[in-house]
């Protein structure tokens, strides 16, 4: 089984190494995390060090990583973190609980986090470091941008397109066929029955613009 090194090591960490335990796919060689103290242990998983250790792993053979920080709207640490990694020429791989459905017809890029029971059907496309947390649904024919964020149990219905960066809270529907821009953080638990555009928070029901995301 390959190693697999995970970048943070807080709630997100959590839900990402059930993911992988139960997925037997890769042995985790350890956690990176900014602030917690090397030897401490999460999930039963030891904490090598900070960010300096990801270049000690590399050198130690590890070739797969995985960013396991999550974020709530603002996904400016994964974004960095993505970059920093790709520039190391290091692979990322998808991590995919292996209750969730993913169609065979659909196209995931890289980094990309699927939870427990989330289903993505045919025809979808996700770009990089997404999140599609627990229970999510992506719908036939939808198409994400890089560093989505679908929070536990939102549902986009079938060919909704959502922008780069974008979050959309938890327990929230998309209608068919709807866009939603970049940088725009969607309310836990919205309606949204009409196009909401880039950099702006929007939330309700029916989910309405409420002020710019800055
Ligand atoms: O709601 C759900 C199901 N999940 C949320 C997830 C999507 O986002 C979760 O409840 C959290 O709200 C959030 O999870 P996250 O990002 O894991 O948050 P937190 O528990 O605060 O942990 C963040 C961890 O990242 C902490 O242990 C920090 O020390 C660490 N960290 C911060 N900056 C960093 C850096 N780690 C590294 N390696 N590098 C950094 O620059």
């Amino acid at each position: 089984m390959e190693d697999i090194v995970l970048i943070g090591a807080g709630g997100h960490a959590k839900s990402v190494i059930e993911a992988v335990v139960s997925g037997n796919n890769f042995r985790i060689y350890g956690l990176i995390d900014a602030n917690l103290k090397p030897g401490e242990k999460v999930c039963g998983l030891e904490v090598i060090g900070d960010d300096s250790c990801i270049d000690k792993a590399i050198t130690r053979g590890i070739k797969s990583f995985f960013i396991a920080v999550g974020s709530i709207g603002k996904p400016d640490l994964r974004v960095r973190l993505f970059e920093m990694l790709k520039q190391r020429g290091v692979e990322l791989p998808n991590i995919i609980h292996p209750s969730a459905v993913v169609s065979r017809f659909s196209v995931l890029g890289k980094g990309n986090f699927v939870g427990a029971k989330a289903v993505i059907n045919a025809g979808a496309v996700t770009g990089n470091n997404c999140i599609i947390n627990t229970s999510s649904v992506i719908e036939h024919d939808c198409e994400l941008s890089d560093f989505v964020h679908l929070a536990c149990g939102a549902v986009l219905s079938g060919g909704v397109r959502i922008g780069a960066r974008t979050h959309i809270g938890a327990g929230s529907c998309v209608s068919n066929s709807l866009e939603i821009g970049s940088n725009t953080i969607i309310g836990s638990g919205s309606v949204v029955t009409e196009n909401i555009p880039g950099g702006c928070i929007a939330f309700g029901n029916p989910c309405k613009l409420v002020r710019k995301n800055e």
